[in-house]
């Protein structure tokens, strides 16, 4: 038997993505698709968990990265930089530390959850921890990249949606068919885009025959894309989705509707019930994707066609210790 050798996205998936001189990579992607018993039985059709948690630094942020990282150090940059709620920091601490990159993150003070900041400084990243909400930092970032020859790595690089978007090709593969919908967290709205592009892509290429409906979920207290307007300080315990005024805002909005699919919005008590649900058939998540989870549960009965849900868990539950502490006291 041929020796099994996954080496990321690129090697598998480089006839989707832009050509790359420097190839930087941990083997990300090639993550696993779990059934969901729990989630079956409450919707009566097949759902699948896409685990992103199962990526280099645990969550998907490594497709994007690998891509963003790759182009970066080709094009001779002399370090990378971004703005974070938490992954894309991670992510882009180890994937620059990969490439002999420096590396610079901006952090909203008080909002990160600690396994991830423990994760950057580990990689050797500078961190500044920043006063003010997303959008401002994420401002400071892209100014800072552009005064100081530093690489943009935030889902405003157009490399890092393009890498994103093999999550959907990986789906694809996994179910030899597009599912009928696809339900993930939203935030900055960069990986709805990136994701739906995917399916588009694919499609266009003849390896599937029909689109899903894409289903972006939001906190209740996060909920600019539900409403339609920005939100002024907004709070959830989904820390990755802690955000009023979406970066990739255009893109999101094109995928729901351009895809048939809709935006919904769960509580805190929903996600952390939902946290728990999978944690109780064996898959532990952030509370940002189990708002994914939680907001599959919307769909019963909303008139979806005959097909697969995939519910695309963006990152690992180690992330933050104290998202469950809050749920469960002892701990
Ligand atoms: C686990 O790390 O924005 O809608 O700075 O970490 O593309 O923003 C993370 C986002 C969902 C939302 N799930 O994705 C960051 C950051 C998890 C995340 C999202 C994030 P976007």
């Amino acid at each position: 038997m041929a020796p099994i050798a996954w080496k990321g996205i690129i090697a598998a998936y480089g006839e989707f993505l832009p050509p790359l001189a420097t190839k930087v990579t941990l083997h990300e992607g090639g993550t696993p698709l779990v059934p969901s018993s729990w989630l079956e039985g409450r919707l009566g059709r097949p759902v699948w968990l896409k685990l992103e948690g199962s990526n280099p630094t645990c969550s998907f942020k490594d497709r994007g990265m690998t891509v963003a990282v790759s182009q970066a150090a080709g094009d001779g940059a002399r370090g990378v930089i971004c703005a974070s709620t938490g992954n894309t920091a991670a992510s882009a601490a180890a994937y620059a530390a990969r490439a002999g990159l420096s590396c610079s993150i901006l952090l909203p003070a008080g909002a990160v959850a600690r396994g991830k900041l423990v994760q950057a400084v580990a990689h050797g990243a500078r961190v500044l921890t920043v006063e003010g909400e997303f959008e401002e930092i994420l401002g400071m970032a892209v100014k800072m990249a552009a005064e100081e020859g530093y690489a943009l790595v935030n889902s405003l690089n157009p490399f890092r949606l393009e890498g994103q978007a093999t999550a959907s090709y990986e789906i694809c593969d996994a179910l030899g068919r597009a599912p009928a919908a696809v339900v993930l967290p939203v935030g900055n709205g960069g990986n709805i885009t990136a994701c739906w592009m995917g399916f588009l892509r694919y499609h266009a290429a003849g390896r599937i025959t029909s689109r899903p409906r894409m289903i972006g979920v939001q906190a209740e207290g996060a909920n600019p894309l539900v409403r339609g307007s920005p939100v002024v300080r907004p709070e959830t315990v989904a820390s990755a989705i802690r955000i009023g005024r979406p970066a990739s805002w255009k893109g999101a909005v094109e995928a729901v509707e351009a895809s048939g699919g809709r935006f919904l919005q769960v509580s805190d008590e929903e996600i952390l019930g939902a946290q728990r649900a999978l944690a109780a058939e064996g898959v532990f998540v952030e509370p940002a994707s189990a708002a994914a989870a939680a907001g599959a549960l919307h769909l019963q009965g909303a008139g979806l066609p005959d097909g697969d849900i995939v519910c695309i868990l963006t990152g690992h539950g180690l992330k933050d210790p104290d998202a469950v502490r809050m749920a469960e006291p002892w701990v």
